[in-house]
Order: C-alpha cells, then structure tokens, then sequence
C-alpha cells in the first residue's frame, strides 16, 4: 500500500512539483535561534541595569537559564527536537570570562575581546553548527538617556562606537573559527518619546558612528554586517534614529545586509512585499522573524499567513543564498525551549510549503495572461498534502513530525528546569 508521503509525491508530481528537490532544499536551509528567548535578554554581564531599549519581556514562567552552562544545555534540548542543522545567535551581553564563568561588567562593553566568548565558539564546534552576533546597545547606564550612537555627547558616543568596533572583530572571529560567517546585526534603541526639534542632528550622527564602526574590511567568508531598522519603541514612539529608510539608504552606500524585522513595520505594510524591492540595491537581507501584536513585536513565531507569504517570496525570487533568516522574540510566559522549537519548526514549514508551490504552472498561466486560472490554482495549492511531506522530512531527521517532541521538553522541564530557583 502506498504511504501518504507517496500518494502526496504523487500529487504533487501532477502540478510539476519535486518533493524530493524541495526536501533537499530545505534540509540545507539553516534557522538562526537567538539565544536572547532562552533567558529573557538577561545576558550574563554583572549589572544591575533594567533591560530598556523599549524592549519589554513579560511573564515568569519558571525555569529561565541563569547562566551560559544552562542555557546552552537549554538550547541543545531544542536543537534535538528541530530537523536540520541552525545557526545560534549570540548577543554581546551573553559575553563570558571563561572556565570561571563570571561574565565581563557591562561597563566593559567596548574592551570585549574573542576570549569572552571561547566557551560558545568551543560549543557551537562540538555542534558544528555556526554563530551569530549581536553588539548590545541597550541595557546599560550609557544607554539609559535614550541615545547610543546618535548621543550628543561626545564620551557616551565613543564608548558605543567602540562597542560595535569590538563586537565586529568578534563576529568575524566566529566566521573564521568555525567556517561559516557570521551575521552582525546592529540595532540601536535611540529614538524620543515625544515630538523632537530636531531630527537631522542624531541621523547625521548616527551615520558618523557607523562609518567609523565599519571602517575596517573584514572578508565576506567570516562577516556579514547587516542593520536593522525600526518604526517605534516604547520609549521612542515619536522619534526613531535608525528608521527603516535611514538603514536602507546606509546599506545600499555600503553594500552591506539590511535587516527586515517582520514586527518592525506599520500593521498593513508587508515584509514580504519589501523583499524584491531591496534585493534589487542591497547584496544580502538578514530576516527577523518574529510576530507583532498590538504594540508587541516579539511574540512567538507561528505559522499564519505573513510568515507563508515570506517564504513563498524568498523562494519565488530564488534569493535563499542571499538572505540569512534568523529568529526574533522573546516570550517569557510559556516554557522558553518550547518557543525555540515553535518558531523554527514554524519558519521551515513556510519554508517547505513554499518550496511545494506549483511556481511552474502559475508562472506559465501569469504569462498567459489566465489571472483567472492564477487564482484558482493558487487557491487549489492551499489543498495539497504538504503535512505528509513535512512529516516524511521529520522522519528522515528522526525528529518527531508532530506535537511529540513536547514530551522531550516536559522532561526536561522536571528534571532540570524545575529545579532552578
Ligand atoms: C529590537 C530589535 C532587535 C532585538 C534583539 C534583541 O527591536 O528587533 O533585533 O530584538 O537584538
Ligand atoms: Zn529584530
């Protein structure tokens, strides 16, 4: 009797479809978890600091990682219950002293070296999967005001412009230790709570900072530098330095990755739609997956129908090769692991339906000028048997297709989770 993995293979065979090739496809695509949903963007500096930035986390529920032992240990528990091998994300803040595990101050923001961070690069080789990096310009005293790179003052200016000079040599440390490079994301929380006189001053600083952030050349093979750009925070409602054009019209300059977070735009605007227009100037784009709600734009990724609409324009445009996707939230009300695992088993299901469209026939009836036979096949594909596939794909990765692997956290969650207090 035929499986339903076959009978799928089949029907999608009909419509031109490979499933084997999108398979293959998506075995090789890597997910980048970001390590910040593991511990509530605490980090492990010795600080007393609030996180700010407008970056708010809520809920307690029990278990966070304390420390960088735990929460690799927490995020290895993911890693076993995803199919396919990921990247892990890493903020500066996460910054280690080594085997004495204490962490560096956050005072020494801008002295972070390589050697903070031996013991990810040792574990992340033991995986064999790659790092990405992150400078940290929030949850500090010099970032209390506000205002980091854009900061009128002189001194703060530096310390942050130092800040993202080391975390740049950092990240390509990574690229070349572990052969794959590394993604620098920098974002910046400044930005005013209400209507500022004026707004040329901190854009025309902040494009001073980053020119000098960026002025040493690290080879593509360990680095890519990317920006990121936002609408508003809390805190920064009326006024955001790094808007979402500034950092278009810089990378462009620069030929550097834009970053499009998905929670970072106007309820209406769609990330997917943006994707071939700013591939067409910039080399590369990092994706911040996440999901906005109401003011929230953090909540654990699922799989709706923007998050389908990204994957089905990252795989139409044929541009996987040029954008990096990475995981963005941080949901501190459900157990922390389980949101890891939702939101990459999210994005790879997008990804898998999207490389299950029937692309050739709708392309060929969008030539034919058939929007009516457009359409309808577009509406039939909502039908096809994609579940069948996404679990053949799981059984090939010996990880459970399903809501099963829950049962793995669970444990996890009374043996070890349980007990930190
Ligand atoms: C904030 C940005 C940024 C952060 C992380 C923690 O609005 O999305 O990417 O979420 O750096
Ligand atoms: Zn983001």
């Amino acid at each position: 009797m035929a499986t339903a993995f076959q009978l799928a293979a089949e029907q999608y065979a009909a419509l031109d479809v490979d499933v084997e090739q999108s398979i293959a496809r998506l075995a090789e695509q890597s997910i980048s978890i970001q390590c910040w949903q593991g511990d509530d963007v605490s980090g492990f500096e010795q600080r007393g600091t609030e996180l700010g930035g407008g970056l708010a986390v809520t809920g307690k529920y029990p278990g966070r990682a304390r420390n960088a032992d735990e929460l690799r240990a927490d995020a290895e528990v993911a890693l076993s219950q995803l199919p396919g091998r990921h990247r892990f994300n890493l903020h500066a803040s996460y910054a280690e002293s080594g085997p004495g595990r204490s962490g560096p101050t956050c005072s020494e923001r801008n002295q972070l070296e390589t050697g903070h961070f031996g013991n990810w690069i040792a574990w992340a080789k033991s995986l064999g999967i790659g790092l990405d990096f992150n400078p940290t310009f929030f949850a500090h005293p010099l970032a209390a005001s506000g205002m980091t790179l854009a900061h009128a003052d002189q001194g703060i200016r530096r310390f942050w412009i130092e800040h993202g000079q080391a975390t740049r040599r950092i990240a390509a440390h990574f690229g070349a230790e572990l052969g794959t490079a590394a993604v620098h994301n920098l974002w910046i929380p400044d930005g005013m709570k209400d209507l500022p006189v004026d707004r040329w001053g901190p854009r025309a600083r902040l494009r001073d900072s980053l020119d000098q952030i960026f002025a040493e050349s690290f080879s593509e093979s360990k680095l890519i530098d990317s920006v990121e750009g936002k609408l508003f925070g809390i805190g920064s409602e009326s006024y955001v330095v790094g808007s979402h054009e500034f950092y278009l019209g810089y990378a462009t300059r620069r030929q550097i990755a834009v970053c499009l977070d998905s929670g970072h735009y106007h309820p209406t605007e769609e990330l997917a739609e943006k994707l071939s227009a700013v591939l067409q100037f910039v080399p590369r784009v990092l994706l911040h997956v996440s999901r906005g709600v109401r003011w929230d734009s953090d909540h654990v990724v699922i799989l709706n129908d923007e998050l389908r609409a990204i994957a089905t324009e990252l795989v139409r445009g044929d541009c996987l090769e040029r954008v990096r996707i990475g995981l963005d939230y941080f949901d501190a009300s459900i157990n922390r692991i389980a949101a890891w695992v939702l939101g990459v088993r999210a994005t790879q299901q997008a990804l898998l339906q999207a490389l299950l469209e029937p692309e050739k026939l709708l392309r060929s009836l969008e030539e034919a000028g058939d929007f009516t036979g457009r359409l309808v096949l577009m509406e039939q594909a909502k039908q096809l048997p994609w579940g069948a596939v996404w679990t053949e794909f799981c059984e090939r990765a010996n990880v459970a297709p399903g809501g099963e692997w829950l049962q793995t956290v669970r444990n996890y969650e009374n043996n070890v989770l349980s007990l930190r207090r």
